[in-house]
């Protein structure tokens, strides 16, 4: 039975259905009857597998087809009325067309399948920050995620009412065909629609299509902003939290530090980090002139494989029960492997593919991109306010990336302006590690780069804009754990001893300390990063000390020219878009080196 009588929404899903005829369509309430009974029926057709219920309650496991394990950016599209509205970093596609396109794709798609109709809401039910949008899928997979990384059910209708202000949302599996595989988003019509994959970056519409693509759209309509940030809060021993933000392009360590735990010479003191989300931000200026953070999401959909009680336990112990497991390994007694979990891996194990698996043949047994949903409310780190409709007030916005020379361990930005300059110049290498080469360089402006639903310039003119909004706007810094010496060896320890970073920054944002001036803004004073109690050995190498922190911190002038070339071919795309207030901290840059 229909959960609402908004006839908006009820004449879009007759629209969609008489497009693809599914059999029959059920409302999802989220009740935990009709979940469980979904897992069973999923359980019937092996869609899902049933995990030792003993050792991991309420926990499943599914594979994706094997031409349908990540995120298709190629196929990726932002429907803007015009390719500029789309920008120069987007796949763009003429609506119309993409309507017409995909209509194709979707007649009939669902025929012998039942629709499921999905109402979810990103951020806490009724909190100012909250958006809603509507899933209709054909996939129990995608309901059954949709259900953990979300909020769903009754109270999303009651909510919205009979307001038109909802994201329409159209997923079907189809055929899985490669071929025909596309990701739409059209943000003038707040809809989005994905085909051919079963994959949840491009599948749990909630994730990025709406929260980071759809919302980045809205934001700049609105006012507000949605960012691929984690949130955290660091409490000292006073009881007192600050919250922090931070960016990081994939396979930068997001999820590590959401839930790190500090080193034992601060736990012991009584210096705690809180989880607040790993992964997308939205950021309103709040009443007292400052910027407050909801994370929209209710789960972690999180990379398995690296994930150990080591690196991350808080991840680990999160996927200990309601969780999915996609594409790892799976073991005879019902349990769930990836590499990096710990040095055994099972003999007798079936791989990411469904075929037996000899850890000696060389070949994977998860998929790199193998994957755990996880419900946030099973972090033993979650914070206690972590669904608190205000948000929590935000004190510093960190960029990072993977940089082998050229951006020192953490620096932070000289105002506002100088500070989205640092965050639209972000990028990574590709790791070629070994040589100590630096590698290529990808450009990925706050972490956006394919998730930014409109113009990247418009974009950055929307966080200049923003800055003159925000009275009291956090402090914005660049950090990378990622240095290499001239080995080709990490230089910095990482993990958890990136607190001793966070804490100059808290420092900083409080007036406590000083820095250094430099042509790229304020870097540390060695001293001034606590290094006590820090046990670290650079492969390979020496002990970590004070020098080499002295290494790190270092603003070297042939990496930073190189970059600033980069840069510049990099802002040439924008063209007019690019606003003013980075063209001239470009120049300042410049300036401050010669
Ligand atoms: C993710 C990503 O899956 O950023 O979160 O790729
Ligand atoms: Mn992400």
């Amino acid at each position: 039975m229909a959960l609402t009588t908004n006839k908006a929404v009820l004449d879009w899903i007759d629209e969609m259905s008489k497009m693809t005829t599914p059999d029959k369509i059920v409302w999802i309430d989220g009740s935990k009857k009709q979940i469980a009974d979904l897992e069973k029926e999923a359980c019937l057709t092996g869609e899902i597998i049933e995990l030792n219920q003993e050792k991991l309650p309420g926990c499943y496991y599914h594979r994706t087809a094997v031409n349908d394990v990540a995120r298709v950016e190629h196929r990726t599209f932002i429907c803007a009325p015009s390719k500029e509205e789309a920008g120069p970093t987007n796949n763009w596609m003429d609506p119309k067309e993409a309507y017409k396109m995909a209509s194709e794709i979707f007649k009939g798609s669902m025929k012998g399948r039942t629709m499921y109709v999905i109402p979810y809401s990103m951020g806490p039910v009724g909190s100012p920050f909250a958006k809603i949008g509507f899933e209709l899928t054909d996939s129990i997979y995608v309901v059954l995620n949709m259900n953990i990384m979300t909020r769903v059910g009754q109270a999303v209708c009651d909510t919205l009412g009979n307001s038109t202000d909802f994201v329409r949302g159209l997923h079907s599996k189809c055929d899985i065909d490669e071929e025909k595989r596309y990701i739409l988003q059209f943000p003038q019509d707040n809809t989005i629609w994905s085909c051919n994959s079963g994959y949840g970056g491009n599948v749990l519409l909630g994730k990025k299509c709406f929260a980071l693509r759809i919302a980045s759209y809205q934001g700049w309509k609105e006012s507000w902003m949605a960012e691929h940030m984690l949130i955290l809060g660091i409490e000292n021993p006073k009881g007192e939290v600050k919250y922090v933000t931070a960016a990081f392009p994939s396979a930068c360590g997001k999820t590590n530090l959401a839930m790190m735990i500090p080193p034992e010479g601060y736990t012991s003191k009584g210096y705690k980090v809180w989880t607040l989300g790993d992964d997308i931000a939205w950021l309103r200026v709040g009443p007292d002139g400052r910027l407050w953070a909801v994370n929209p999401e209710a789960g972690f959909f999180g990379v398995a494989p690296g994930t150990n009680m080591k690196s991350n336990p808080n991840a680990l112990l999160s996927t200990e029960k309601g969780t999915i497991f996609t594409n790892v390994v799976l073991k005879p007694d019902g349990t769930v492997w990836w590499e990096g979990l710990d040095k055994n891996p099972p003999t007798d194990a079936l791989d990411w593919k469904g075929n037996p698996w000899d850890p000696a043949s060389g070949q994977k047994g998860a998929h790199p991109n193998s994957r755990f949903t996880a419900p946030a409310k099973n972090c033993p780190c979650i914070a206690k306010n972590w669904e608190d409709p205000a948000g929590v007030p935000i004190s510093a916005i960190i960029f990072g990336g993977r940089r082998a020379k050229t951006a020192p361990l953490v620096y932070q930005s000289r105002d506002w302006d100088h500070g989205v300059f640092v965050g639209s110049i972000m990028a990574s290498e590709t790791t070629a590690a070994a040589s100590g080469a630096v590698g290529v360089v990808r450009r990925d402006p706050m972490a956006m780069l394919p998730f930014c639903g409109y113009n990247m310039g418009d974009y950055w003119q929307h966080w200049i804009d923003m800055g003159k909004e925000i009275k009291n706007a956090p402090k914005i810094f660049n950090v990378n754990w990622f240095r290499l010496n001239e080995n080709g060896k990490f230089m910095w320890p990482g993990y958890g001893e990136n607190f001793r970073v966070l804490e100059w920054i808290i420092k900083r944002c409080e007036d406590q300390v000083d820095a250094n001036v430099t042509p790229i803004g304020f870097v540390p004073k060695a001293e001034d990063i606590n290094l006590e109690g820090l046990d670290y050995t650079i492969e390979g190498d020496r002990k970590f000390d004070i020098d080499a922190l002295r290494e790190i911190l270092t603003v070297e002038k042939e990496y930073w020219m190189e970059d600033v070339k980069s840069i510049e071919e990099f802002y040439a795309k924008f063209g007019d878009k690019l606003p003013n207030e980075l063209k001239s901290s470009l120049e300042t840059l410049k300036k401050n080196f010669n």
